[in-house]
C-alpha cells in the first residue's frame, strides 16, 4: 500500500482498534482493563497506523538507492512517545474522542507512559530530536543505542538531599518496540591476536549476543517513518546446563545474568569519564553490533566496498561510539582482505563526528591497558592508524596514543570526514583549543550545526494554546517550516493578538500552579514572574550563581519590605551525578534556602524558591511552555551549545544570559534588547582567571554577595549544621573557577532589568512573543538539512 492510500482514521475507527487491541492484543475487557492496558491499547492501535508508512520508507528507500544515515549514539532521551505519535500522525481529535466515548481522560492515559530517560541530558535529548527531524526530512536514516533496563536513575530529596533510585521503565511491557530476534551479533571481547599466515587473527576469551529492539519513529504527518534499534546484550548459553545438573543453580543462570550486564544501567554521569571497563564494554557492544547491521545491510545490495562512502554516512555522538573507526577497519581489513589503507581510507569516508564538550574532563581516554584487555586487536588497529596518520603528516607532535592512554577524542578526528561542534561560539573554540593542532593540518574537516529542537514536540505537543493561536494566525504551514513563525512580527504590535499570546501564557502559568499544588502542595502565585534553571547540575552551568542572587534579594526585600518589588518564582530541577558531591551539595543548598525563603512570612509574596525533584522530560513539557524567564548563565566558553535555550525562546521565555553556546546566536536572532544579556565573554573569563585572588576581589567589591556568602556560611539556611555549607563558601570565595563571584554584580544588574521590564506587561509580552516570532531558525530540521548538506551528502526522500 502507498502511503497516499493509508485510511483516513475516525473516531469510531480508533476507537475499535482500541478494543480490538484491548482484547486480541492484552486479553482484557472493558470492565477489567486498568489505566495501563487502556494505555498499551491505545498505543498499539497509534503504532499500527505507522507500520505502513514504515515498510513503505523501507521500500522507497532501496528503490531509490539511496544514502543511509545511520546516527550511534550512547543515548536517546526519547521520553514519552505516545502523544508525540499521536501529534505526529495528527490523530489528536480522534484519540481524545475515542477516549471520551470510552469513558477515560486523555491527559490521565497518555500521563501512564513512563518517561523514557536513556540519556543524561543535552546530548541524549538533541539525539532523539535528530531522529524525528531525520523522519519529517524523509532522510533515510537509523539510530543505533543500547536498550538500558535501567535508564537515567529517579531523584528525590530526603531533607533536601538528592537520593537515586533505580529507573525500571521495562518493568511496564513498552508500547513502542518490535523485538528482533532474528537479528543478533555475536560480540567479543578480550583473549589473543595471532599471527596467521601474515594475517592478524582476533579469538575473543568472551563472547555475547546483541539483540536488536526496534521502534519505529514517526516524523511529521506520518510520511516518513524511520528505526531507532536499541541492542540488548544476551548470553550466547544462556543456561548452563552442567551445573544446574550438578546442583549448581546459580551458576547455571550466571551466563544470562554477566552478559546482560552489559545492558543493564545507563552511566549517569554525563562530565566526568570513570574509565570503567564496563563503560568501554558498553561502547563497543552497541558500536560492534550497529556496524555488522549496517554491512549486512550494505552487502545486500551491493558487492564493492569501495561503495560504502556513497551510500552509507556514520555518525558518531561524541566519541562513546569512536570504536567504530578501529572496528570498520577491523571488519574490512582482517575479515574481508582489504588492504590496511583502502579499509582506513574507507572507514574514513563514511565515519563523523560531533564534538559535544570542551571541558577537559569530559574528553573520553582509556589506559592502555584497560583497552589492550577488552579490545587486543583494536589497540594495534589505533597504532595503525597513528602511523599511517603520521606518516601522511610529517610535521605532527601529538598521537593518538599518548602518556599511556588511547585519546578518543584525537582518534574521532583522524577517522572522521567531518567534524563539528554545536554552535558557531564552540565549533570556534574547538579549532582554537582541544583539536587546533589537528585542525591546522585538516583546515577543511571542522564544520558548524548549530543545535536546534524538535517544534512538533517542544511547542505544537507541550504547548497546545500558543500553538493554536499561531495557527490561527499565520496558519500550521509552521510546524513543518519553523521560520515561518517570523510571519507573526507583524502581529506583536496589535493589541488584541497580544493579549490572546498573552493569555495563552497565562493560562499554561495557571495549569503549573494547580499542578504544583495538586502534586507537591506547593502554592504559588501565577501572576509573579516564573523564572526557570532546569538543567543537569554542574558547577559550568551556575546553579550556585543564581541562587546566590536569589540570597541577595531576599535580604535586599527584607532592607525594605515595602517596596516595589516584583513578584518573582524560582524554579530550578535537574540531576547530580551521584559521584558529583559538590553538584549534590548545590541542591541541598537550594533546597535549604528554598525552606527558609519559603517560610519567611516577610517576604513570601515576593520572592519563592521551588527545586522539582525527578527533571525529566516530561517535567520540561510541562515546565516551559509555563515560563517567563529562562536562565542560561553558564560560564562563557563552557557550554557548548544548550538546547534548553532554544525552547524556552520559542515558547516566549525571554533569557537571561551569558554570551555562551548558542545563546550566542539566540540573542543575534531575537534581537538584544529582547535578551537579558551579562556576564563576561569568553575571552574576558581567560583573563578574569589570571587575576590574582580574583574571587576576593569580587566579593569586596560587591556588598550584596559579600552579605550572601556570608549568610551562607553563618548557617543562616542550615541552622542545626551551620558550617554544612563550608565547602561551597571556600571554594567561592578562594578558587572559584567557574568565576561565579567575579559575575555576580552583572548577574544582579540583569535581573534588576528583568524585574523592571516585567512591571510593564505589554512591552514584556512583546518581548516575549519577539522571542517566538524569531527563534524559528532553531528547529532541528534546519540543524538536520544542514548535517545532509554539510556532512552526509544524503537526500531526504519526501
Ligand atoms: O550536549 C551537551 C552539552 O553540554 C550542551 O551544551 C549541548 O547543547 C548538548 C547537545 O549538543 N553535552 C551533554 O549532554 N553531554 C552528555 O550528556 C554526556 C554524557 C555522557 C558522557 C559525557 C557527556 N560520558
Amino acid at each position: 500500500m502507498n502511503i497516499a492510500t493509508l485510511p483516513v482514521v475516525s473516531r469510531d475507527n480508533l476507537r475499535d482498534a482500541i478494543l480490538s487491541h484491548l482484547a486480541y492484543s492484552f486479553g482484557k475487557t472493558p470492565e477489567t482493563a486498568q489505566t495501563q492496558d487502556w494505555r498499551m491499547a491505545l498505543s498499539y492501535a497509534v503504532r499500527d497506523r505507522m507500520v505502513e508508512a514504515w515498510f513503505d520508507a523501507t521500500r522507497r528507500t532501496y528503490d531509490a538507492g539511496a544514502k543511509r544515515v545511520y546516527y550511534l549514539s550512547m543515548e536517546f532521551l526519547i521520553g514519552r512517545l505516545l502523544e508525540d505519535g499521536i501529534v505526529n500522525l495528527q490523530l489528536l481529535d480522534q484519540a481524545r474522542g475515542a477516549l471520551d466515548e470510552l469513558g477515560l481522560d486523555f491527559a490521565n492515559i497518555v500521563g501512564d507512559e513512563p518517561d523514557a530517560a536513556l540519556g543524561n541530558g543535552g546530548l541524549g535529548r538533541l539525539a532523539a530530536c535528530f531522529l524525528e527531524s531525520l523522519s519529517t526530512l524523509g532522510c533515510p536514516a537509523m539510530g543505533y543505542g543500547i536498550r538500558y533496563e535501567h535508564g537515567l536513575f529517579q531523584q528525590s530529596f530526603a531533607e533536601g538531599r538528592q537520593m537515586e533510585a533505580p529507573e525500571t521503565w521495562l518493568l511496564q511491557r513498552h508500547a513502542w518496540e518490535f523485538e528482533r530476534p532474528e537479528s543478533r551479533y555475536r560480540i567479543g571481547f578480550g583473549g589473543s591476536v595471532s599471527d596467521e599466515a601474515g594475517k592478524a587473527v582476533w579469538t575473543p576469551a568472551v563472547e555475547v549476543d546483541a539483540e536488536a529492539f526496534d521502534t519505529p519513529i514517526a516524523g511529521w504527518q506520518g510520511k516518513w517513518v524511520n528505526t531507532l534499534r536499541l541492542w540488548s546484550a544476551r548470553a550466547v548459553h544462556p543456561f548452563d546446563l552442567d551445573s544446574f545438573n550438578r546442583g549448581d543453580f546459580e551458576g547455571a543462570a550466571q551466563p544470562e545474568a554477566l552478559a546482560r550486564t552489559i545492558s543493564r544501567v545507563l552511566y549517569p554521569d554525563d562530565t566526568t569519564e570513570q574509565g570503567k571497563e564496563l563503560r568501554l564494554k558498553q561502547e563497543f557492544f552497541f558500536t560492534a553490533a550497529a556496524l555488522r547491521d549496517i554491512l549486512r545491510r550494505f552487502d545486500s545490495e551491493y558487492d564493492d566496498p569501495g561503495l560504502l562512502p556513497s551510500k552509507v554516512a556514520v555518525q558518531l555522538n561524541d566519541t562513546h561510539p569512536a570504536i567504530a573507526g578501529p572496528e570498520l577497519v577491523r571488519l574490512l581489513h582482517d575479515e574481508r582482505g582489504l588492504p590496511f589503507d583502502d579499509a582506513m581510507g574507507i572507514a574514513q569516508g563514511c565515519l563523523n563526528y560531533t564534538n559535544h564538550t570542551l571541558l577537559p574532563e569530559a574528553l573520553e581516554t582509556w589506559s592502555e591497558g584497560v583497552f589492550g584487555k577488552l579490545l587486543p586487536r583494536h589497540l594495534q588497529i589505533v597504532d595503525r592508524i597513528d602511523d599511517a596518520h603520521a606518516k601522511a603528516n610529517p610535521s605532527r607532535s601529538l598521537s593518538i596514543r599518548a602518556d599511556h592512554q588511547v585519546h578518543m577524542g584525537e582518534l574521532s578526528f583522524i577517522m572522521a570526514n567531518r567534524v563539528n561542534g554545536v554552535s558557531a561560539l564552540h565549533t570556534g573554540l574547538m579549532k582554537e583549543t582541544v583539536f587546533e593542532e589537528l585542525h591546522a593540518l585538516h583546515p577543511e574537516k571542522i564544520v558548524n550545526q548549530t543545535n536546534g529542537v524538535t517544534p512538533r514536540r517542544w511547542l505544537l505537543s507541550c504547548n497546545p494554546r500558543l500553538s493554536s493561536l499561531i495557527t490561527d494566525t499565520i496558519s500550521d504551514g509552521w510546524v513543518a517550516d519553523l521560520e515561518r513563525l517570523q510571519e507573526l512580527e507583524p502581529h506583536v504590535d496589535d493589541a488584541a493578538w497580544s493579549d490572546r499570546y498573552a493569555e495563552a501564557k497565562r493560562a499554561n502559568k495557571a495549569d503549573l500552579a494547580s499542578w504544583l499544588s495538586d502534586t507537591h502542595g506547593l502554592k504559588v502565585d501565577p501572576e509573579a514572574i516564573f523564572d526557570i534553571q532546569i538543567k543537569r547540575m554542574h558547577e559550568y552551568k551556575r546553579q550556585h550563581l543564581n541562587i546566590l542572587e536569589a540570597i541577595a534579594h531576599w535580604q535586599e526585600i527584607k532592607d525594605n519590605p515595602s517596596a516595589d518589588w516584583t513578584p518573582r518564582v524560582k524554579i530550578f530541577a535537574g540531576k547530580a551525578a551521584p559521584g558529583y558531591f559538590f553538584a549534590k551539595d548545590i541542591i541541598r543548598l537550594i533546597n535549604d534556602v528554598a525552606r527558609v525563603v519559603n517560610a519567611d512570612p516577610e517576604t513570601r509574596d515576593k520572592l519563592e524558591v521551588i527545586f522539582l525533584p525527578n527533571y525529566n522530560v516530561t517535567l520540561a513539557e510541562r515546565l516551559i511552555p509555563a515560563a517567563d524567564l529562562s536562565e542560561q548563565i553558564s560560564t562563557a566558553g563552557k557550554e557548548a551549545s544548550g538546547t534548553g535555550n532554544m525552547k524556552f525562546a520559542l515558547n516566549g521565555a525571554p533569557t537571561v544570559g551569558t554570551l555562551d553556546g548558542a545563546n550566542v546566536e539566540i540573542r543575534e536572532r531575537v534581537g538584544a534588547e529582547n535578551f537579558f544579556l551579562f556576564g563576561m565573554t569568553a575571552d574576558e573569563v581567560d583573563a578574569r582567571r589570571a587575576v590574582e585572588d580574583h574571587a576576593r576581589k569580587a566579593i569586596e567589591a560587591d556588598p550584596r554577595l559579600a552579605r550572601a556568602l556570608k549568610a551562607i556560611g553563618d548557617g543562616v539556611f542550615s541552622a542545626n549544621e551551620p558550617d554544612r555549607y563550608a565547602n561551597i563558601v571556600e571554594n567561592l570565595s578562594g578558587h572559584d573557577y567557574f568565576l561565579v563571584c567575579s559575575d555576580f554584580s552583572d548577574y544582579w544588574r540583569a535581573q534588576r532589568e528583568v524585574d523592571a521590564a516585567f512591571a510593564d506587561r505589554s512591552a514584556w509580552t512583546r518581548m516575549a512573543a519577539l522571542n517566538t516570532a524569531r527563534s524559528g531558525w532553531f528547529s532541528s530540521d534546519r540543524t538536520i538539512r544542514g548535517y545532509m548538506a554539510d556532512i552526509w551528502d544524503a537526500k531526504g526522500l519526501v
